[in-house]
């Protein structure tokens, strides 16, 4: 007897237990959250769905499909399914999310710019200038003039949107533009240079001028065997202004690729040239390398001679030579960076200046740049208050370095390039002769950086 009671207790305890067991089973739906709870393995064959769509490496591998032993899985599409990939995030943002409804770092800037490649920032306020940017570029020198943009961009553009024009001899490639327009906060523009403008003119002697590549090229004289950067120069002397796209405006900033600006730029130099009635401007100066224009200053003498009517009184010639004219000091403002006015390039004096060097043939017998031609152009017809040292403006490009001078105006603009690197108080810079001609003090702590 006592048996069976023992065996009826274990029924009953067995009973008992089987109630309780299926009274949890049955009211866990009840837990708040549940519904959401996922297993292990529902979840790895979520992911894998999602993996499935947007990578090759885990549609092409069978084991993993058979691990999640899921069909669809292994039906997903193959590669960049960007549908896929949305349609996902929305329900992990879902189930993970409800707090975060309450935003708590809104974006300020969302939804007040308008375009899409415009960077944080708010727009500067006040009129823009009829002004460009103007780059000329090969299709290889994409990235060195990615890391140009994205500087002006950062330290100035970002807030001004002015457009930008990239020129070229061939035609830009894809890459080229879908770079630089993704870059870019304003509109870009993208010309092809007619061939009449980046070539030998036909008064050019070809035999003369592949001797002088030739004897430069033995010289080692940098560029001296290039006809490609003879052409650059040309153009750059005497055309990119007068390009169909350019005619359209009145300023432009040339930017090169590799270069750097090492502080911000808190105002709008172009308007700040208008308004103080400024038509050239430089950063770095230097003199020249003698061996590439010999017999320049003879052809300018050509021109004063010929055109007197275009020099005018108060001009720089104090800048440009030593002794009144007679001979050149080579002294020159880097034209790898210039804000300037295209009207007074497109005048008659200036297209007088540059068509009477041009026939002279200097770009190709010699290897005249375009940054003696633009300053003596410069120093001769305009007068010297026009051309205008942006100290507040540090730049670099290979090898020298404008830091602006002065402790409070780095700190102001918050420059990142060292002062001891700055390039305007060395003996191969012209800049304390421009200060002198205008016989103004030097800037605030010059002698520091001597
Ligand atoms: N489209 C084009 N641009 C050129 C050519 N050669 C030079 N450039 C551009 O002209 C400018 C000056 O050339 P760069 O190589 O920087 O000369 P550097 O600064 O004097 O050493 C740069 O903006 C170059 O991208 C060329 O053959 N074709
Ligand atoms: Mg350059």
């Amino acid at each position: 007897m006592a048996g069976s009671t023992r065996y009826l207790r274990y029924i009953l305890f067995a009973f008992v237990a089987l109630v309780v067991i299926f009274f949890i089973s049955s009211s866990s739906s009840a837990v708040p959250g549940a519904d959401h709870l996922q297993s292990a393995t529902d979840l790895l064959k979520g992911q894998g769905s999602l993996w499935k769509g947007t990578g090759s490496s885990s549609s092409s591998s069978p084991a993993a499909d058979d691990a999640l032993g899921d069909k669809a899985a292994s039906d997903a599409k193959p590669i960049l399914d960007s549908g896929a990939v949305n349609s996902a995030v929305p329900q992990h943002t879902e189930a993970s999310s409800a707090p975060s409804q309450q935003s708590s770092s809104p974006n300020p800037y969302s939804g007040s710019l308008g375009g899409q490649n415009v960077l944080p920032g708010k727009p500067a306020p006040g009129e823009r200038m009829n002004a460009t940017f103007v780059t000329l570029a090969r299709n290889s020198d994409v990235w060195e003039i990615s890391r140009s943009i994205r500087q002006v961009e950062d330290r100035f553009n970002h807030n001004y949107n002015y457009d930008w024009v990239f020129l070229n001899d061939a035609d830009f490639d894809d890459t080229f533009i879908s770079v630089t327009t993704a870059l870019t906060s304003g509109r870009t523009r993208y010309g092809k240079i007619d061939s009449e403008h980046w070539g030998f003119p036909s008064f050019i002697d070809q035999e003369k001028a592949k001797k002088v590549r030739e004897d430069m090229h033995e010289r080692k004289i940098i560029y001296g065997d290039s006809i490609s950067y003879r052409h650059m120069c040309r153009y750059e002397s005497g055309f990119f202004f007068r390009h169909p796209l350019l005619l359209e405006y009145e300023w432009y900033w040339r930017v090169e690729p590799s270069i750097e600006l090492f502080c911000d730029v808190a105002y709008d130099p172009f308007k700040f040239m208008a308004d103080s009635k400024k038509k050239y401007s430089f950063v770095l100066s230097l003199y020249e390398y003698v061996e590439t224009i010999p017999t320049l200053w003879d052809s300018v003498k050509g021109f004063m001679k010929q055109h007197p009517e275009h020099i005018v009184e108060n001009n720089s010639m104090e800048f440009l030579s030593d002794d009144g004219g007679n001979t050149y000091n080579h002294c020159h403002f880097w034209s790898n960076f210039e804000i300037g006015n295209l009207n007074w390039l497109r005048s008659k004096a200036y297209v007088d200046f540059f068509d009477h060097l041009d026939q002279d043939g200097g770009f190709f017998y010699e290897r005249w740049g375009d940054a003696p031609v633009h300053s003596i152009a410069a120093g001769l017809m305009l007068d010297k208050s026009e051309i205008h040292f942006f100290n507040d403006i540090a730049y670099y490009h290979v090898p020298f370095t404008h830091c602006p001078t002065g402790e409070q105006t780095r700190l102001d603009l918050k420059c990142h390039c060292n002062p001891k690197d700055n390039f305007d108080w060395n003996g191969y810079s012209c800049t304390k002769r421009f200060f002198e001609m205008h016989k103004t003090p030097m800037p605030e702590g010059y002698e520091k950086e001597q």
